[in-house]
């Protein structure tokens, strides 16, 4: 069993292994240690990973990118419509306000669920991994944005299990990367005061910042802050908006209204500001963008950044907020460390730097990290590695609330049972007095936390049926769980018989915090079945518990998504196999006519030379046209065919061979 970490990018997705002697990123078919985060549907078969970024510019309204900004969101948000007005392909509402993709595929529209697109390109990187290890892959760790909200996480389980992964966690990218910088610092004394860094992680669609802490032996993970729409696309869009307004004016043409000019206009653009990190200037051109113009142009760095003064103050908004929320001043920082490739222009270190007043870190791999980090806690959490005991503890960015049908449950800190900033995973317990049957609801406690006009509510839970005796409401305790993935559960419902000195307590709340960290066997509590933490009290009976959540697929539409990319798979292995066959026609033609001219030159009459020739000539031609895209079984044919008309000259040639070699023989032997 190997033990691997996948950080999924929005543009790049990185896939780490643990081996006995350290974390090794793996390779994929190109020797890319990053792999494109694209899935693209051709006419007859799927591409993936780098492939499919190879095709985007062909079928750009079929080539799916940026798939973590759909997953797990509702149609109508304002983020979704946001990022769906910049990308080429179709999509529409389904009837429970999640997205649909619309592409065509086998001559026909078909429409695809981010879990299904994500699933595909999770299925894509598991691959590489087998193929690379040479083992089957199933565990892993997974990272996550930290501010991914629990439907998000939900339909990251549901891509995993449709590509057959099984995720031990899916793990917040900078926990990740601050783990992997924590274990190796062994310089930690055993005693002295914690270390505190900052992880600033600019990728291509966000940024996310978290505060962590250090001690020999653990980690802590004291704030997480973010901008979930602010990364390396956006100084892409900079650009791409001042050359479309100097193209419009240049060139008369606008760009916005053609799809493909787009699609290669950004992604020249993105080329530019690679360029401009490590030049004073950069060049445009890119031949017949449209209307079939040639576009010139340049820009200088200076002109760049002015351009993008207000995406660098935007910036310092999360790393003030994480630093506030980790109770910690500028002076208690021991260094700041940037990571994620959105990071390398320069006037962003420039900034950060002068924001906390140093130079930055440069202990961290900027871009394989997240993968790494996931690595190390896919070993820390598999049975069979063994990793030195290390503490992570993870703080979850939001705070939720629980209410029931009877209203809001009172705590004492206001119907938050997981204030912002909770460890995690974490387990409480709620102990309410019923008659009979009853719901209860978690839901985002802060709409400030989570995204402008994001739904709050997150699932809700029915609690019952179950009997009383004396016609009297009972005690009913119910274990909540914030786990491992930051996923909100009810693991256990039960009906409490009690002593009479409990029965005033109307509704109470208490900790079971047994596992709050994330250690090995972080996913079972001991103390499951058991009543909490009240000794007094003793179980009477488990009373049923039936989630709705919303987001996440029911088995039944998951054993569905599961067959479907099954017969996707066996469409894309037919046209793989096709294409080898039709490979293989080719290369015997290249290979008969040249043996036809030199080896079987004088094995062959004149009249099987010229009929040979004739027919070499006509598949070919076939292969041009007719046969251009045609089964399997056509091109085996038509081997087939070739072959036996060449099999005779190859029996007398090689009789021929077999007669001078049984004359060379015998020479030897006199
Ligand atoms: P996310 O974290 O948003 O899911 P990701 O992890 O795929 O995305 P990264 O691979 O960390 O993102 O970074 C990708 C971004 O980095 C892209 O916007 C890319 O253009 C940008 N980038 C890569 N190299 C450079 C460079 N030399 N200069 C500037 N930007 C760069
Ligand atoms: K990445
Ligand atoms: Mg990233």
């Amino acid at each position: 069993m190997s033990v691997v970490g996948f950080d999924v990018g929005n543009e790049n997705c990185v896939i780490a292994v643990a081996k006995q002697r350290g974390i090794d990123v793996l390779l994929n078919d190109e020797s890319n240690r990053e792999n494109p985060a694209m899935v693209s549907f051709g006419e007859k078969q799927r591409f993936m990973g780098a492939a499919a970024a190879a095709s985007a510019t062909m079928h750009p309204k079929s080539t799916i990118s940026q798939l973590k900004r759909l997953i797990g969101m509702k149609y109508r948000e304002p983020d979704v419509q946001n990022d769906l007005r910049l990308f080429p392909f179709e999509t529409s509402e389904d009837s429970d306000g999640g997205i649909q993709i619309r592409l065509r595929y086998m001559g026909e529209m078909q429409s695809f669920s981010p879990v299904q697109l994500l699933g595909m390109l999770l299925s894509h990187l598991k691959q590489i991994a087998e193929k690379s290890l040479k083992t089957p892959v199933s565990d892993c760790v997974i990272g996550i944005p930290s501010y991914f909200t629990n439907s998000q996480r939900l339909a990251y389980l549901d891509a995993a299990a449709i590509a057959g992964l099984r995720p031990l966690r899916l793990m917040h990218d900078s926990t990740a990367t601050a783990l992997g910088y924590g274990i190796y610092k062994t310089d930690l004394a055993a005693n002295s005061s914690p270390t505190y860094t900052v992880f600033i992680d600019i990728g291509h669609c966000d940024t996310q910042v978290c505060v962590a802490s250090f001690e020999s032996g653990s980690m802590r993970v004291l704030s997480h802050a973010f901008d979930r729409n602010l990364g390396g696309r956006d100084f892409d869009e900079v650009l791409f908006n001042y050359f479309a307004v100097e193209f419009k004016e240049k060139y008369s043409i606008d760009v916005y209204t053609n799809t493909k000019a787009c699609v290669r206009l950004r992604a020249s653009c993105e080329k530019v500001k690679k360029v401009l990190s490590a030049n004073a200037e950069a060049p445009l051109n890119i031949e017949c963008l449209m209307d079939e113009k040639d576009v010139k142009s340049f820009i200088k760095r200076e002109e760049f950044e002015k351009l993008s003064s207000g995406l660098l103050e935007r910036l310092i908004v999360p790393c003030q907020k994480a630093l506030a929320d980790s109770g910690l001043s500028l002076d208690h920082i021991h260094s700041v460390e940037l990571v994620g490739s959105g990071s390398r222009i320069p006037a962003i270190s420039k900034m950060l730097s002068s924001l906390f007043k140093r130079e930055l870190g440069r202990t961290v791999n900027a871009s394989e990290c997240v993968a790494r980090g996931c690595a190390l806690q896919c070993a820390m959490l598999s049975p069979v590695f063994r990793v030195r005991d290390y503490e992570v503890q993870d703080s979850f960015p939001f705070s939720i609330g629980f209410s029931s049908d009877k209203g809001p449950i009172n705590t004492p800190s206001n119907e938050v049972l997981f204030p912002k900033s909770q460890v995690f995973p974490s387990v409480k317990v709620i102990t309410l007095r019923r008659e009979n049957t009853f719901h209860l609801e978690a839901f985002y406690a802060n709409q400030d936390e989570i995204a402008p006009d994001s739904p709050s509510q997150i699932s809700s839970f029915t609690i019952g049926p179950f009997q009383i005796s004396h016609g009297e409401a009972a005690r009913v305790k119910v274990r909540v769980q914030l786990n491992l993935h930051g996923i909100v559960t009810i693991d256990s419902a039960s009906l409490i018989e009690d002593h009479k000195e409990n029965m005033t307590s109307e509704e109470t709340i208490s900790e079971n915090n047994h596992q709050s960290s994330a250690t090995k066997d972080g996913a079972s509590d001991p103390s499951l079945g058991s009543t909490g933490n009240d000794p007094k009290a003793i179980k009477r009976m488990e009373i049923p518990v039936v989630q709705s959540v919303s987001g996440a697929l029911t088995k039944n539409e998951l054993s569905e998504a599961k067959q479907r990319e099954n017969s996707l798979v066996e469409q894309d292995l037919k046209m793989e196999s096709t294409k080898d066959k039709k490979n293989a026609l080719e290369s015997f033609v290249y290979e008969m006519r040249d043996k036809m001219l030199n080896t079987y030159r004088s094995t062959a009459t004149e009249s099987e030379r010229e009929c040979i020739a004739r027919n070499l000539q006509e598949t070919e031609e076939w292969l041009y046209e007719d046969g251009d895209d045609e089964t399997e079984n056509a091109y085996i044919e038509k081997l087939n065919d070739m072959k036996k008309l060449i099999d005779p000259i190859e029996n007398r040639f090689k009789d021929g061979e077999e007669r001078v070699q049984a004359s060379k023989d015998l020479l030897k032997t006199i």
